[in-house]
């Protein structure tokens, strides 16, 4: 039980017989999902009556690294954070590591070698993703003859989901040579971005059938450039996304993506969890796997209004 924070002693004793304080290091709000994702975070936190410090990078790693460092000179309990890139992260965790806090990542993962930099990785198969979105393309087009081409709009560079998204993506459909992805370019995971890039797609492409969006926040920029240029997403041009956003829903049930693979950001409780056994020295799994779904337009207009995020 917490034993709130009236207690006198002096700083360098603090977390002892205290709440647990958790230092939680946020990508930043590039998305519906980025903001759902902080939303349960924060109330799990309340919830479980720990103390979080929450902080936003604004999508950049040099402030993730700036947090980090100060979360580990205020001594918080736990650092949990989830990495904008995959790369670039091995001085700090070890900074971490010698201070004795451990990490946790959560939603996306970092590629470094040494595995006792973190104690647990929190989220997604982002490979899997990609291929469930492949696999949907592949039926879609099962029988048919002549070239299908596909412009991807990728997520943040070097960032684990579009790593992964693309490489799952990839690996299912170059089993069929009529499967050409034309243009691939990144739209950063946000609205403004994928409309942008989308709409220099549809100026350089004579001929696109498919988007593939690695989040519904671009494949919805996109749906704009879309409808401007004067064509119909979901028709026209076919849609498969990645997240399953409540707007993502609410533009399947109009037709305008015809695909979408669930990414689940509800990981506030399962996080906590995972903290509280940290701290009470339990062992904890290397992996934790988030489960999710896909959806048709038929299954996201049946879900809509229960959807959560
Ligand atoms: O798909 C996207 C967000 O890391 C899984 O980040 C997350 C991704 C999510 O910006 O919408």
């Amino acid at each position: 039980a917490a034993c709130g924070s009236g207690g006198g002693g002096n700083s360098a004793d603090k977390g002892s017989g205290h709440k647990l304080v958790v230092g939680f290091s946020q990508v930043g709000a590039e998305s519906g999902w980025r903001t759902a994702n902080t939303k349960s975070v924060q109330e799990s936190a309340k919830k479980a009556g720990i103390e979080l410090k929450f902080s936003d990078a604004q999508q950049k790693q040099e402030n993730q690294i700036k947090a980090i460092r100060s979360f580990i000179q205020q001594k918080v309990d736990v650092i949990a954070f989830s990495p904008v890139v995959e790369s670039g992260w091995d001085t700090v965790l070890k900074e971490a590591k010698d201070a004795k806090i451990p990490v946790i990542l959560t939603d996306r993962a970092v590629d470094s070698k040494d595995e006792s930099l973190y104690v647990s990785f929190l989220g997604s198969d982002f490979v899997e993703e990609g291929k469930k979105a492949g696999d949907w393309l592949v039926k879609e087009y099962q029988g048919k003859s002549g070239d299908v081409n596909i412009v991807e709009l990728q997520g943040t560079t070097g960032s684990a989901p579009a790593n992964d998204r693309k490489a799952g993506f990839g690996d299912v459909i170059k089993a069929d040579a009529k499967f050409k992805v034309v243009a691939s370019q990144t739209g950063d995971f946000t609205r403004a971005k994928g409309k942008e890039v989308m709409q220099a797609f549809l100026k350089a492409q004579p001929k696109i059938d498919v988007l593939y969006a690695h989040n519904d926040d671009m494949a919805l920029g996109a749906i704009q450039a879309i409808e401007e240029a004067g064509k119909k997403p979901g028709t026209d041009i076919k849609i498969v996304s990645v997240d399953g956003v409540k707007d993502a829903f609410t533009a399947m049930s109009q037709g305008k993506i015809n695909y979408d693979v669930e990414c689940n950001p509800l990981l506030g409780d399962q996080l906590m969890d995972l903290v509280k056994k940290v701290k009470a020295g339990e062992q904890v799994p290397r992996r934790i796997k988030t489960e999710e779904g896909t959806f048709t337009p038929e299954q996201a207009t049946a879900a809509l209004p229960s959807r959560q995020y």
